[in-house]
């Protein structure tokens, strides 16, 4: 006999916070954002942390490497879309990771012999400045001088100058030896005055730079993501057909974590693709999985092994799964029964498993409630398709400047995998979801370092400075469709902003 659930599904617009006791202490300047991405057993640290609890979105109009990089450098991460080849997707990765904060190795090398045409065709290939010059032209060849744009001046010089003529020989530069701390690299950089520092091997061979624009931009980066090799943490969309081909390729690219991309995910297919990553990577490989909106696919994922669990179905801006297939929940019902089962799994097991809150997120405030609701992080592609990094082009359309964004079950993104649950042919038989445009929004920075504001407001509205604290303490209560009227400005007329009337 069928089960029916009586109580309607919530949204996130029909909750409110209620504000507990605020201590002096609780200040936002101490509210600490930091949250496990992936699971952990009790007493020990969760292997990979996000600094902000915020994700993008594995769409091609969120998650491309510029995106990435400009979310890790802010402390949260990005899921590089898996809809297009595994080699296309590789190579996102593997331009993610070679944006390294810190040791870089160079990319730009040329030898004594080469020509001043050779430096140039170089610059603009690379869009690198300084050129490690090394005696047989590789990148951990003997150091024997750096060319930077002061070395030339171009109107001035024929181009078939030999390097040797004008670079900075090795005499003349300052180096360090292999093995010196990032921050001792920087502290010599500062001293010195250097715009770029190289780290050489005891032989005199290169091993790499290290640059003074990487220290500036983690002074005013602190939340940064970053590994053990001082690279930008990243992500990867994975589907549950062809992993076999990409994993290997996306592992080999560096991808941090990576995340089982699909519209509903209580399937056979999820935990034959987590016990594929387990047999060839153990643990080493961490894989998110998803999306569940009850207790049941929350668990089934879980005993799976995934490392994290995705949350949603149909509650995403472009989505319209349910209105084509009549599948799926209220995001906040949904959210607040899986974290309730991952808190009784915990209790049951010792193994932490984070969730996600995947979709539907549609003021900053509702981050906020669904970390109070339980989540460890929120997956957003709204919000994040509306900023400079998205990697779609901006557009005016009636007045307006847009960016435009579709669905991964949008007949434009051509997912199939996401969506077609059967072994079956390679297209979407229907659209799950549309093509549009959202507002634009200017750089992440500004909106995030915004909405990161508003959330450690209200934890400290809430007498938390944690996100577990938040957990613990956060009172919420559902309202009324005539008290969400009311939460608005009301029976006002409004300004404009600049003063005069609408
Ligand atoms: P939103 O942030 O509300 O724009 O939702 C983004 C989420 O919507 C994605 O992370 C994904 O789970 C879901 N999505 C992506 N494409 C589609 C679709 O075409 N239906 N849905």
């Amino acid at each position: 006999m069928a089960i029916y659930i009586n109580e309607p599904a919530h949204t996130f617009n029909e909750y409110l916070l209620i504000p507990g006791y605020t201590p002096t202490s609780c200040v936002p300047d101490k509210v600490s954002l930091k949250t496990p991405l992936v699971k952990f057993k009790k007493g020990e640290e969760p292997e990979i942390s996000l600094n902000i609890p915020m994700v993008s979105a594995i769409m091609q109009a969120v998650s491309g490497e510029e995106m990435a990089i400009e979310l890790a450098k802010n402390g949260g991460i990005s899921f590089i879309y898996g809809s297009q080849t595994a080699e296309d997707e590789a190579a996102m990765i593997a331009k993610v990771k070679a944006k390294k904060a810190g040791f870089v190795f160079s990319d730009s090398n040329l030898s004594p012999e080469n020509t001043l045409a050779d430096i140039l065709a170089l610059k603009a290939k690379t869009g690198h400045s300084t050129v490690a010059i090394t005696e047989d032209g590789t990148s951990n060849g003997k150091l024997v001088g750096i060319v930077s744009s002061r070395d030339y001046r171009v109107s001035r010089m024929n181009p078939n100058e030999k390097i040797a003529n004008f670079m900075t020989p090795l005499a003349k530069l300052i180096t360090a030896k292999y093995g010196i701390t990032l921050s001792e690299a920087n502290d010599i950089i500062w001293e010195n005055k250097l715009n770029s520092l190289p780290v050489v091997h005891e032989d005199g061979k290169l091993h790499a730079f290290v640059f003074r624009k990487d220290y500036d931009s983690h002074k005013e980066n602190p939340n940064e993501l970053l590994d053990d090799q001082k690279r930008f943490i990243v992500g990867a969309g994975i589907n549950s057909r062809d992993y076999a081909e990409r994993v290997p390729k996306l592992v080999d690219a560096g991808a941090d974590v990576l995340c089982i991309d699909s519209s509903e995910g209580y399937s056979e297919w999820q935990k034959i693709t987590i016990e594929w990553i387990r047999k060839h990577y153990g643990d080493k490989v961490k894989v998110g999985a998803g999306n569940v909106v009850d207790r049941e696919g929350f668990l089934f994922l879980a005993k799976a092994g995934a490392d994290f669990i995705k949350v949603g179905i149909g509650g995403g801006s472009i989505c319209i799964t349910r209105e084509t297939k009549g599948i799926g929940r209220g995001q906040a019902t949904a959210l607040i029964e899986v974290c309730q089962a991952r808190d009784e799994y915990y209790e049951e097991t010792g193994i932490y498993v984070p969730v996600c809150s995947d979709g539907g997120i549609v003021y900053d405030h509702h981050i906020t409630l669904a970390l109070a609701m339980g989540a460890d992080f929120v997956m957003l592609g709204r919000y994040f398709a509306r900023f400079d990094e998205s990697p779609t082009p901006k557009r005016t359309i009636n007045g307006s400047i847009v960016k435009e964004y579709w669905g991964e079950g949008s007949n434009r993104a051509r997912n199939w995998a996401r969506y077609d649950l059967g072994v079956g042919e390679q297209k979407l038989h229907f659209e799950e979801g549309v093509d549009s445009y959202v507002p634009y929004a200017g750089p992440l920075k500004e909106n995030v370092d915004k909405t990161i504001a508003k959330i450690k407001a209200t934890m400290c509205n809430c007498g938390a400075i944690t996100i577990p604290e938040l957990q613990d303490k956060a009172k919420l209560t559902l309202v009324s469709a005539t008290s969400i009227v009311e939460g608005g400005a009301h029976d006002v007329i409004r300004k404009e902003k600049d003063g005069s009337d609408r």
